[in-house]
Parts: C-alpha cells; sequence; structure tokens
C-alpha cells in the first residue's frame, strides 16, 4: 500500500485525539483573539478559550455559517494580518455575494500536504503526469491540485478547462497518465474522444481524480469503462481549504478525512444536535492547522455520514461517505425529498441513454411538475418512434418506483444538452418560491 505521509495517516485514534485536541486548543485562541465575529459569537453562547480543554468540548462552541462570511465580506474573518496573506481565492456560489477565502505560507503548505495524500490515493507518484482540468483562477480546483502535484514531484500539465480537442490531443501526445477534472467533465472527454476516434488505448491513463460535484456509483462505472480508468472522489470546498479535504483510497469505500488538519461532525441540519457515527445528516467542519481563514464548527451544507470502522487501506482516518447532495439543492417535489444524484443514478442503469440529463422543476397551479430530459445515444436516436416511448415509459416507472414521484420524461436528440467543463448544471427549477 503507497501512503504520502503514513504517519499523519495511520496514526492511532488515541494519537489522533490527542493531536487533535492540542490543534484545537490553540486554534480556538487564535480565533477568540484576532476575529472580533467569533468572540461575539463565543461571548453570546457564553463560552471562552479557556473552556475548550480537548476535543469533547467542540460541541460547546457556536456553528459558523455561509452568512458569517457573506456578513464579514471580504476579509472580516481573516484570522492573520493581510501582510501575511499570500493567496486569495473565492467561491463563486450561485446566489448572493461570493465567499473570499485567505491563505498564509503555511496554509499554502499544508494544502500541497493534503492535496499530495490525495493524488498518492489515486496512484500518483513523481513518474506521474498530472493533468489539471481544474479552472485556474479564483476557483480553488486548479491551482490547490496543481500544488499538491508539484509537491509529490510528478510532472503537472496546468491545462485549466476547457477547449476539449486541445485536452484530448495533449492527453494523447504528453503521456497523461493522471486526469483532474469535474466528473461530468471526463463523460464529455469520453465523449468527444469516441467522436475523434480515438481509443482509450491510444491513450496511458491509468486514474482520474474527480470532485466538485456529487456523482453516482454507476457514473464512476461509466467513466472507468469509458476511459479505461480507476476513478477516485475527491472532495473539499473553498471555505475549509479547497480540493483535498477528503478523499478515497483505493478500496472505494468512502473519503478519508484528513483528520489531522480538519475535524468533521455530522448533524442534525434542524434540530444542530450532534449525530453518532454512521448517522446520515449534515457534514460540519472544524479547521484545527489553518491561520488565514480558520473556522470552527463550519455548517457546510453537504449530506454525508462518518465511519470509524478500520479500512482495508491501512489508514486510520476517519471516512465520509459519497455527499449524495446538499441540503440547499436538495428539491422538494411534492412534498418528496429529491436529489439530482439519486435521478441520475437511476438513468445510468439505461444502456440505450447518454449519462447526460437536466432536471426542470416548475409549478403548474399549485402542483410541482418535474420533467427530466435526458439524451438518448447516437444507435436509439435512429431508432423507431416506438422504442423511444418504451424507453421514455421505462425510465418513467422507474424513477416512480425508486423515488416515489411522478415525473415526465423527455429523451432528447443526442448533444442537445449543455455541456459543462466544470460544476454541471443539473437542475433548473423555475418555481417562484
Ligand atoms: O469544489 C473544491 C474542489 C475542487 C473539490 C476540485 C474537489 C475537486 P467549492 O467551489 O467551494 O470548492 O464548492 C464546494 O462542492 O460544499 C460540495 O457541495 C461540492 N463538492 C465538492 N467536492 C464534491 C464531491 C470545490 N466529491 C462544494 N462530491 C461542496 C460531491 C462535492 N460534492
Amino acid at each position: 500500500m503507497q501512503y504520502w505521509n503514513a504517519t499523519c495517516e495511520c496514526m492511532s485514534r488515541d494519537e489522533m485525539a490527542d493531536l487533535q485536541s492540542k490543534r484545537l486548543i490553540e486554534t480556538v485562541k487564535r480565533v477568540y483573539q484576532n476575529v472580533p465575529s467569533y468572540r461575539e459569537k463565543m461571548q453570546q453562547k457564553g463560552v471562552e478559550p479557556g473552556d475548550i480543554k480537548s476535543i469533547e468540548d467542540l460541541k460547546k462552541l457556536p456553528f459558523v455559517y455561509k452568512q458569517d462570511l457573506r456578513d464579514n465580506y471580504p476579509y472580516g474573518m481573516f484570522a492573520a494580518p493581510m501582510s501575511e496573506i499570500v493567496r486569495i481565492h473565492a467561491s463563486s456560489g450561485t446566489t448572493g455575494k461570493q465567499t473570499v477565502v485567505g491563505y498564509t505560507q503555511k496554509d499554502l503548505d499544508t494544502w500541497s500536504e493534503i492535496m499530495a495524500r490525495t493524488l498518492v490515493n489515486a496512484g500518483a507518484n513523481k513518474n506521474s503526469f498530472i493533468q489539471v482540468a481544474y479552472g485556474y483562477g479564483l476557483f480553488t480546483g486548479g491551482l490547490g491540485t496543481h500544488y499538491g502535484a508539484e509537491r509529490i514531484g510528478a510532472s503537472v500539465i496546468p491545462v485549466s478547462v476547457g477547449n476539449t480537442k486541445r485536452q484530448i490531443q495533449i492527453m494523447k501526445d504528453f503521456g497523461t497518465t493522471i486526469i483532474a477534472c469535474t466528473p461530468s467533465y471526463a463523460l464529455y472527454l469520453a465523449e468527444e474522444m469516441e467522436a475523434q476516434g480515438i481509443s482509450k488505448d491510444d491513450l496511458k491513463l491509468e486514474a482520474g481524480v474527480f470532485g466538485a460535484e456529487p456523482w453516482s456509483e454507476n457514473m464512476r462505472k461509466e467513466i472507468e469503462e469509458r476511459l479505461g480508468i480507476i476513478a477516485i472522489d475527491i472532495y473539499g470546498l473553498s471555505e475549509v481549504m479547497g480540493p483535498g479535504v477528503a478523499s478515497e483510497c483505493q478500496c472505494k469505500c468512502g473519503l478519508h478525512i484528513q483528520e489531522d488538519h480538519f475535524i468533521p461532525e455530522i448533524i442534525d441540519p434542524e434540530t444542530e444536535e450532534v449525530l453518532p457515527p454512521g448517522s446520515t445528516g449534515e457534514l460540519v467542519f472544524t479547521t484545527i492547522t489553518k491561520e488565514g481563514l480558520p473556522l470552527i464548527r463550519y455548517r457546510t451544507r453537504d449530506i454525508s455520514s462518518l465511519t470509524y470502522e478500520k479500512c482495508e487501506c491501512g489508514r486510520t482516518l476517519v471516512r465520509m461517505s459519497k455527499v449524495t447532495g446538499r441540503t440547499d439543492d436538495m428539491l422538494i417535489i411534492r412534498g418528496v425529498n429529491v436529489f439530482p444524484s439519486q435521478i441520475e443514478s437511476v438513468l445510468l442503469e439505461f444502456s440505450d441513454i447518454a449519462p447526460h440529463y437536466q432536471l426542470i422543476v416548475d409549478r403548474v397551479g399549485r402542483l410541482d411538475v418535474l420533467e427530466i430530459w435526458v439524451e438518448m445515444n447516437q444507435k436509439m436516436f435512429s431508432d423507431q418512434v416506438r422504442k423511444l416511448e418504451d424507453v421514455e415509459r421505462k425510465i418513467t416507472k422507474e424513477i416512480e418506483s425508486t423515488l416515489g414521484i411522478s415525473a415526465k420524461v423527455k429523451l432528447v436528440e443526442p448533444k442537445s444538452i449543455e455541456r459543462s467543463e466544470g460544476k454541471a448544471k443539473r437542475v433548473i427549477d423555475k418555481r417562484k418560491i
């Protein structure tokens, strides 16, 4: 088994708890001293830094929300002087102001370290050629992956997003062994390769590190088959660091959280109560080594669960389950909670359709209606109308029996749904609520 940092990734649970406690105490002191909004929040809850003696005391601390970052836009929650901030990123967000995040040199070192671990999880070493097709710029995907790859000593190919033809040419000519991009873009690459008559055997690709958006197991299967690689799920968010907060190992049974830097909790999003291991709820993170923008009990809105059971890979780091969706992109359709990834999972069981889809939600009168647009593959497109209707009917039935809601399924022409180079836009919600 290959590790980047066996000392940190395989330490005993007791050692981890001691390390986390020590680091948590330091972080709480730091934010209390340097960030007025934290001091106020803690005072309102009647907690002082001295009350935090170990990770057991974490639950005494108040939560932090994206709104807090917006209220203190742009730099109000930084815990280091601006003279020590050496990098700024921002997360665009779909609503409201963007969230600005700042890193000290030590933060960038930590980020490179955890991204190095992530890439090694996917099988990278210094002989790898890592093509970074996440966006460079304010988005954390590009530069985060880039620095991790350099830390390993791999050859980094910093293509950034877009220009799919060129991406493929570079993969082929430069001998790319690992591709880093969103899972939806990975499928787009596969599709374009097929259109250009380039086979996976023409490439040296071995693995992909895919994240930044939810994707189902069926989507993984599809990517792995079409590109002939192992597809690893990587997770992160700008506020907490960027990519590298957690990633799967070769066992692909949950994402190991880099716990020597981030403490996870799962809470009930309504009651804010901490839930026991194994329960599904909202993921909350506390950063314990960050200097620029430390976050205490940050509400991610991502839905997951934690397991502390030992992983076959030998890492002792807790694992989070694949993020299936966010509390805020969960669709409530006629009272039923639906995640786009559940629909994706159903769709990908059908062989006649392409893994490109869009959900259109509208309200007609007082009733929510869900339309699922899904692309046919080329072969099916030339089939008879009766066959199309038959497939539509089958998908409708399957959606209804799996999710408990009715939907109107519409098969659309190949390549008619817009492709995304970054995060895919899966849902168009036309309801004015
Ligand atoms: O998406 C960081 C990243 C870049 C992660 C590249 C992985 C790879 P943000 O733009 O701030 O940061 O978006 C963070 O994206 O809260 C999740 O809702 C979602 N997300 C990220 N990774 C995954 C994943 C980057 N593997 C938000 N599965 C997070 C599901 C993910 N959702």
